[in-house]
């Protein structure tokens, strides 16, 4: 497979999740004191080459489960799919406003635009019009949304798809995965009080440790920490390292950006 190659340095896939930006318990509630201060985090760490993905949260996942969504197009749910679409470019609208404001050339890209899937893996996306953008200096912001699909008619594309895609497909030196914990656990730690943060992690510990990672507690139709995880293996296959962090953590998206030393978890081929 032929890798799209980028001006140095290389690329870095920032994800935020839904879980950060959003609060998860109460439909449509954006948490705007956590976007401004990742805009401010991005915006201070100045890092070239970066591509934003960004989840749904309890914007996208509410709708797209109340519509079933994911298992495709049945007669009389397109209102569904034209919901999730629009409460996505809702969110990501509010994260766009706070990217633009602070002078970052942030463009929004619309996965249900230029991206089509078969049984909702990715099957074609414009990726020379995301390299040009990169090159031109702009910061691609993308997002899990309602996509077409050549066989289901539509489903639900996550976020973590998109990381793994565009980091396996262009130059990635690394990748960020921000959640609201402060790592991969051993269980769920916010209700395991015995839960274990894994600080380093090659590819065959997180095969292994896979079965035991904890299912989300809340609304996911991707699957939470395990369908983030399931999803990363190709991207860390490729050599790619994934670090997770807490990006409800004031200033850990921007060490994580600069590269210096944050608590999370480290996810290395070897
Ligand atoms: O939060 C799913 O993206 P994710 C987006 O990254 C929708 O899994 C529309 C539910």
């Amino acid at each position: 497979m032929k890798v799209l190659r980028l001006n140095p340095p290389k690329l870095t896939v920032l994800k935020i999740g839904g879980s950060v930006i959003t609060e998860k318990s109460e439909e449509l509630t954006p948490r705007m004191q956590d976007i401004n201060r990742l805009a401010d985090e991005i915006k201070n760490a100045a890092i070239q080459n970066l591509v934003i993905v960004h989840g749904g949260g309890s914007f996208g996942h509410p709708v797209a489960q109340k519509y079933n969504i994911s298992s495709g197009f049945k007669e009389g749910n397109q209102q569904g799919f034209a919901e999730t679409h629009h409460v996505m470019t809702v969110l990501n609208g509010l994260f766009m406003d706070a990217l633009i404001w602070r002078d970052i050339p942030a463009i929004s890209i619309t996965p249900s635009s230029c991206i089509t899937t078969k049984k909702g893996r990715i099957q074609s996306f414009d990726e020379a019009r995301f390299k040009a953008l990169i090159k031109m200096g702009f910061l691609p912001v993308i997002y899990g949304d309602a996509v077409l699909d050549s066989e289901l008619g539509f489903t639900i594309l996550s976020g973590d798809q998109l990381v793994a895609h565009i980091a396996t497909r262009f130059d990635t030196g690394r990748i960020i995965i921000g959640v609201d914990v402060d790592g991969l656990c051993s269980a769920d730690p916010k209700t395991e009080k015995t839960a274990k943060m894994y600080e380093h992690l090659t590819l065959a510990e997180l095969k292994t440790l896979q079965s035991q990672i904890c299912k989300p507690m809340s609304c996911d139709v991707t699957g939470g920490m395990l369908g983030k995880m399931t999803e990363l293996l190709p991207a860390v296959e490729h050599g790619i390292p994934v670090m997770i962090v807490n990006a409800k953590k004031p200033n850990y998206i921007y060490k994580a950006l600069k590269g210096e030393d944050v608590q999370g978890t480290l996810i290395e081929k070897e």
